[in-house]
């Protein structure tokens, strides 16, 4: 049985890996992951396992999030067949949502808290912009390249947009 350890960063995009300790050999695919999301590269797992490691039987242990985790779940019990042994255990972290709860309720303390400061109206209003889930993108080409048909199909419906010639065009989403 090997040994496997998967711990992940979604926020930093790191990787480390480990089989039964041993970091993988320099041109190994579990060495090559660095920026890369797990999303691109959790569905080849358990092919690479196999052929990199030659075993049929292996513990895997991920240490990241849940979301990250419930795909992982998902290839290898979709993979199950293939080995004659696999085991899945997690070491949860917080997500996106539990950081985001965090830094609020700091940013309420500090609200609360004596600097006077820190409690402008410019920094409630960043403080919100920061929060919110719309922002800003700018498309940008020269004449007739491609933005309307661009931002028609990312929308996946035709806008009539003005002639956006050179000009930046702000799209909130
Ligand atoms: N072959 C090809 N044609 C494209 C592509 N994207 C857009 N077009 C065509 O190129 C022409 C110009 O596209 P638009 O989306 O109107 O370009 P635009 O940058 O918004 O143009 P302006 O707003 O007039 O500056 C249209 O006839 C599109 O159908 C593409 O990826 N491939
Ligand atoms: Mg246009």
């Amino acid at each position: 049985m090997k040994e496997v350890f998967i711990k992940y960063n979604p926020f930093t995009l790191d990787t480390y890996f480990t089989v039964d300790g041993i970091v993988p050999k320099e041109n190994s695919f579990f060495n090559n992951l660095k920026g890369k999301r797990f999303q691109e590269w959790v569905e080849d797992i358990p092919k690479h396992l196999k052929e990199e490691y030659d075993a049929e039987e292996f513990e895997i242990t991920f240490h990241g999030t849940l979301m990250d985790f419930e795909d992982l779940e998902e290839v290898i019990n979709r993979n199950r067949g293939d080995f004659s042994k696999i085991e899945l255990k997690s070491e949860i972290v917080k997500d996106v949502k539990d950081r985001e709860k965090e830094i609020e309720a700091i940013f309420n303390d500090i609200q609360k808290g004596p600097i006077e400061e820190l409690k402008s109206l410019d920094i409630l209003q960043t403080f919100n912009k920061a929060k919110n889930r719309e922002f800003e993108i700018a498309v940008v080409a020269t004449m007739s390249a491609g933005k309307s048909t661009l931002i028609n199909s990312l929308l996946g419906k035709n806008l009539c947009l003005p002639r956006t010639k050179h000009v930046l065009l702000l799209l909130f989403v």
